[in-house]
């Protein structure tokens, strides 16, 4: 196939190409091969808006959803060609953050490989989320260029007026293929804005932020710590939803919508509350092509559905009503309205949309005027209902639904690990790939010793393919036979990274006093930090001195190695995930909504430590309290805390001697020799002044837990079982089985 292509279109054979012509000849193949599975449109559609979506490269994905994946390696390969090189030459779009972003991009592949109407719609940031580079231990932040030639874009001949106040600008539409698994094509739209200059950037990802025309889609989630920077994300935002909106009427009237019925051709979820002036935007569209207000809010209210991801406080979004009459004065009058109404009808200030300080609250207003809410976990959506969000639950019962977070396995198990892919099929067919649930299959194998060595020497192969990864790609080598305990995520306090490190020095030291692990350990870290985000950059400068520290020290280092994974990513993801042994899941209990790495590390045989938090629980409840390692205090105790205030973490300093001492080492000698002394000592100050997620408060059960796995692991067979437990189990985190449940029950396409 491909050698007739190249053929036709260079006139030489596969042989006689380079790789970048093979891999562009490869992309476009793809990319008409994608088209043609184009589906129908049919009468409803779901579109799915998000400020991100994590999609990763996407050559081999298109290939394996295409069927076309064997062929085209075992064609190379006649030729003396190898697949992977080509593979490497694409760039990674880094248009997400993180679990919100890559959930997005699971649930687009879910979609369309369930034969769903669906599309995404969401921004083409030029730079997308910025590069990770260390230098001198700190997190340095470059622009990550990934709009390469070929693209994977396709530009559309769609445009649609923004207005900015007195400032017009035109959106333009980039699609990019979203292939199902054998089944139809879905696009993911991109709006972008073609007066954009990428070469107002300079020194790492500096540039004037108050320059829309030039600068409004070069990043994804630019610094927000002036008001600048805060108010080009909302400028952000408001291109996205206008763009948004406008497309999805354009295509609704040309389906015969008179907009009084469109609620029977769209359904639109809402990410998280970025995408939530959409709302309003719909409205006024309505309005002006006719429609009286009252009428325009109830077809809006029929069609729109908001989905929660987070219950951190600070994280809900609220916007300073003067933000909006500089971004989109035109609205301001139309959330008056919503805001009006919501009062008339409750008279209750803490269901408002506009609040006293004049602040807009997102969720509120996409709670109010959308259909459905849902959290991403079981736990979470309980807290929705019983705590955070208690109060609009009693006003609207029906609204609420849970809808546990998935993955999609095509991804981020038949083609990050391709070895166990084979292994299972070998067990129990091939019918898991479109039925996840059949994995259950794999537990009557649980007492197979020679299955169960099969499986280890498919994770000792996955641990060499990274080891090589690791060394060619970031001069690192990493121990043949110790254990892999690995945590890998966006920074963040409620997620616990200094928790881990703080074992870590814990460990230092008891190797330091002659008490040696059964096993070496390798602990690798990976994670970017907001470019604002003190603590967070302090807590990576904690890692990469321990890093340094050891790597240095003779005594230890046979024992124990740190590894910071630079610029962490989806690329990264699919090699560390199917290597490793210990998946650590250490949030304080009620922080974090869902998590979907816990199931990717579940899927690929690794073995949970974790808090009850998020999906978690879940994990727990599918394979049994053998299979998994819990510490730490529960969700309503947690609550609790923070309701009486009681939370202290000097006094867990003053009591535990283990906890003293691994804390003091932040700012002893040892690390003030390899580190800088400002940001230790902060990073000290803060957890022992302050530790708003109670890092000390777990510390002690997580010293414990973690030294179970490390005993238990020396028990290969059983350890195997817990791995087959894992996977057996997995199946129930499918983005297929999730994305059925939104068809179910919201989307009704
Ligand atoms: C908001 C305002 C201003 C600037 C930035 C933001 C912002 C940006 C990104 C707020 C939140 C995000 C991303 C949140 C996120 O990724 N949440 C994760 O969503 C996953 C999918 O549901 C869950 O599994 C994780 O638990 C949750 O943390």
């Amino acid at each position: 196939m491909l050698n007739d292509y190249v053929t036709a279109h260079l006139g030489r054979s596969i042989a006689d190409c380079s790789d970048r012509e093979l891999y562009a000849a490869l992309l476009n193949m793809t990319q008409q091969a994608a088209a043609g599975r184009a589906g129908r449109s049919g009468k409803k559609k779901l579109y799915y808006i998000s400020a991100e979506f994590l999609i990763g490269k996407l050559l081999t994905s298109h290939l394996i959803n295409l069927g076309m994946y064997a062929d085209i390696r075992r064609e190379l390969a006649d030729y003396g060609r190898d697949l992977a090189r080509l593979e490497e030459m694409e760039p990674e779009p880094s248009l997400g953050n993180g679990g919100l972003g890559r959930l997005a991009a699971c649930f687009l592949d879910s979609i369309a490989t369930l034969g769903l109407n669906g599309d995404g719609i969401g921004l083409n940031y030029h730079f997308g989320l910025f590069r990770q580079v260390f230098e001198d231990h700190f997190q340095r932040e470059k622009p990550n260029s990934w709009i390469d030639s070929p693209t994977w874009l396709i530009k559309r001949d769609v445009s649609y007026p923004i207005r900015f106040g007195d400032l017009t600008v035109r959106s333009s539409l980039y699609d990019i293929a979203v292939t199902g698994y054998g089944n139809r094509t879905n696009y993911l739209h991109l709006f972008d804005l073609d007066s954009v200059d990428e070469g107002i950037v300079t020194d790492g990802i500096a540039f004037d932020q108050k320059d829309i025309e030039r600068n409004l889609t070069l990043f994804l989630y630019p610094d927000d710590s002036d008001e600048a920077g805060r108010l080009l994300r909302l400028f952000q935002q408001y291109f996205m939803v206008s763009s948004a909106a406008q497309y999805i009427l354009d295509e609704c009237a040309a389906k015969g919508s008179n907009f009084y019925d469109l609620s029977e051709y769209a359904v639109i979820q809402i990410n998280d509350t970025h995408p939530t002036m959409v709302i309003p935007e719909l409205i006024r569209l309505l309005t002006e092509r006719g429609i009286d207000m009252d009428e325009a809010v109830r077809i809006v209210e029929k069609t729109c559905a908001y989905t929660n991801h987070t219950i951190l406080a600070e994280a809900l979004e609220k916007w300073p009503v003067r933000y909006l009459k500089k971004v989109a004065p035109q609205l301001v009058p139309i959330i008056e309205i919503l805001d009006d109404k919501v009062r008339r009808r409750f008279g209750d200030e803490s269901v408002a949309i506009i609040d006293k300080d004049d602040q807009v609250h997102m969720a509120h207003m996409d709670i109010h005027y959308g259909f459905s809410v849902n959290g991403v976990a079981r736990l979470h959506t309980e807290i929705l209902k019983n705590t955070e969000l208690r109060r609009f639950y009693q006003i609207y019962p029906e609204k609420f639904n849970n809808k546990t977070n998935g993955i999609t396995f095509r991804r981020w198990l038949l083609q990050s690990n391709p070895l166990l892919a084979a292994w299972i099929e070998s067990k129990i067919g091939d019918g898991f790939q479109k039925d996840a649930s059949q994995l259950q299959r794999l537990s009557a194998f649980s007492d197979d010793d020679e299955a169960l060595q099969e499986l280890c020497a498919v994770k000792q192969e996955n641990r060499r393919a990274l080891k090589e990864y690791l060394r060619e790609t970031r001069g690192i080598e990493i121990d043949d036979h110790s254990v892999l305990d690995v945590q890998v995520k966006r920074l963040h306090e409620y997620k616990r990274q200094q928790m881990n490190a703080l074992y870590v020095i814990h460990k230092y030291l008891e190797i330091k006093r002659g008490r040696y692990p059964k096993r070496p350990i390798t602990v690798i870290f990976g994670g970017k930090a907001a470019p604002a985000y003190v603590t967070a950059k302090d807590i990576i400068h904690l890692i990469l001195c321990l890093e340094e520290l050891i790597r240095h020290d003779p005594q230890v280092s046979p024992w124990m190695q740190v590894i910071m994974v630079e610029n962490y990513n989806v690329t990264a993801a699919e090699k560390l995930i199917p290597a490793c042994d210990i998946s650590e899941q250490i949030s304080l209990a009620s922080k974090e909504a869902s998590g979907t790495g816990n199931m990717k590390f579940m899927l690929n045989g690794a073995v949970t430590l974790g808090t009850m938090d998020g999906a978690n629980v879940e994990i727990a409840q599918l394979v049994g309290k053998d299979n998994i390692y819990l510490f730490g205090e529960t969700s309503e105790q947690v609550i609790a805390h923070y309701a009486e205030g009681d939370y202290r973490p000097r006094d867990y300093y003053e009591k535990s001697p283990m906890i003293r001492e691994a804390l003091d080492f932040i700012v002893g000698p040892a690390l003030m020799g390899v580190g800088r002394r400002e940001s230790l000592e902060r990073l000290y100050w803060e957890i022992l002044g302050k530790d708003w997620f109670m890092t000390l408060l777990d510390f002690e059960d997580y010293v414990r837990a973690r030294e179970k796995v490390y005993a238990d692991f020396a028990d290969r067979t059983g350890w195997a079982r817990k791995m087959l437990i894992n996977i057996s189990q997995a199946g129930f985190f499918s983005s297929d089985r999730t994305v059925s449940e939104y068809n179910r029950d919201i989307w009704r396409l």
